[in-house]
């Protein structure tokens, strides 16, 4: 048995240029595993917090203090014991002592050190099959809004959903609608100078309709010259345009049941295929009409409504709120957090995705997550080295059961 000897963290940067904490953790028999946490932007209330006050300075401070003694001597088999120290060491509910983000790169890394060491690929050493029945769709962000650019749609992300037999295959689908949808805008607004958001998604002046005119076109497109499957998706991250109980788009206002229709409609108008967060982080009945009517047709998605916590999942799945759940490690802090709510939305029947977040970091253990999770889909975004990392990992996954 094997047991962890080192364990380091040091102040790195994002793909926004924010500072994050990235750990290292290195055993007896000389593995290591190195990764870093990534952060959001339209955070939900009830993630944990990133960082304690302080922010990542205090968090090294205490990472060195009083985080890394207790991990010294660690067995490089005991991954829950590893997180549980975690949650001892912090003893709040949230993280808000040692930082989220500390614990998510602590855990990450500790799983990378295991894997090293066995020879495997993370997902591999996390039990997932060799061959899963079925890869991981991609969910692409193509054009970006809301939080995530300036100057774009009220809509946070326009996405390219892309369900096919291989990983090579659902890229390329995905892939082509973002080249295909930068063309359409060129050709459209050739004076425009177009840019790209937070997760590599184009950024242009045009409002929600038309940019979903616009996705809806390029999916067609590629579906047309290539024979891929490929949809348009959205996740309207609707928290963040809702104030006084209303959803406060640029061209409407819409109350609760104003906002059921209008997402229904997208969904029949443009074939959506993936709704995200189409209500405010507290609306599991909004969430179960929208289930109901429209369910069948599209994965409805909860990021916020449930920040990836075991409880929150409860709640939803007793009011039968959503089809599918996003995972994203750093919304509950650790490994085994995130393991126990993907273990829950699959003997309850409900999708995972496995997500990102708008601020990344370039390493491509997200998409061994989503593998070794089972997820209907990988959201990773689709330029950007740190976006791009995760693809390629997903390639190799791929590969490596081809060969
Ligand atoms: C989301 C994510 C990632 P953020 O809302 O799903 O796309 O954004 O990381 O800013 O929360
Ligand atoms: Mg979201």
């Amino acid at each position: 048995m094997s047991r962890i000897s080192r364990v380091a963290l040091r102040m790195i940067y994002d793909s926004r240029g924010q500072e994050t904490v990235e750990a290292t953790v290195e055993t007896d028999t000389g593995h290591r595993g190195v990764a870093g946490a990534p952060s959001g932007a339209s955070t939900g209330t009830h993630e944990v917090r990133a960082f304690p006050v302080g922010g990542v300075a205090a968090a090294l401070q205490t990472g060195a203090k009083d985080v890394r003694p207790v991990l010294l001597g660690r067995d490089v088999d005991d991954q829950e014991g590893f997180d549980a120290t975690l949650h001892q060491v912090d003893g709040t509910p949230d993280f808000s002592r040692i930082g989220g983000n500390t614990a998510t790169a602590l855990s990450i890394a500790f799983a990378l050190a295991r894997a090293t060491e066995r020879g495997e690929s993370l997902a591999q050493s996390l039990g997932a099959l060799r061959a899963p029945s079925s890869w991981p769709a991609i969910v692409g962000n193509s054009l970006n809004g809301g939080r995530h650019a300036i100057g774009g749609p009220d809509i946070q992300e326009f996405i390219a959903f892309a369900p096919n037999a291989t990983p090579s295959d659902e890229i390329r689908a995905a892939i082509g609608v973002h080249r295909a949808l930068g063309a359409a805008l060129h050709a459209k607004y050739p004076k425009l100078a177009l840019g790209r958001g937070d997760e590599g998604g184009w950024v242009a002046p045009i409002g929600n309709v038309e940019a979903l005119e616009m996705l809806r076109d390029a999916c067609a497109s590629v579906r047309d010259s290539t024979g891929l499957s490929v949809h348009p998706g959205l996740d309207l991250a609707a928290s963040e345009f809702y104030r006084d109980g209303k959803y406060r788009y640029a061209d409407r206002t819409l109350d609760l049941d104003g906002q059921v229709r209008f997402v229904e409609e997208l969904v029949d108008d443009y074939g959506l295929r993936y709704v995200e967060d189409p209500f405010d982080q507290e609306e599991f009945d909004g969430f179960a009409r929208l289930t109901a009517s429209v369910g069948s047709k599209a994965l409805i998605v909860g990021d916020d409504l449930y920040t990836t916590r075991r409880s929150r999942l409860e709640t939803g799945i007793a009011r039968r709120s959503s089809n599918a759940v996003l995972i994203k490690v750093n919304q509950v802090g650790t490994l085994s957090d995130t393991l126990a709510t993907v273990h829950l939305a699959r003997s309850s029947g409900l999708a995972t995705v496995t997500s990102h977040r708008s601020g990344e970091v370039p390493e491509g253990w997200l998409a061994d997550l989503a593998v070794a999770f089972g997820s209907a889909a990988l959201k990773c975004g689709l330029l950007g080295g740190e976006r791009v990392a995760k693809l390629n990992e997903l390639l190799r996954l791929g590969a490596a059961t081809e060969a």
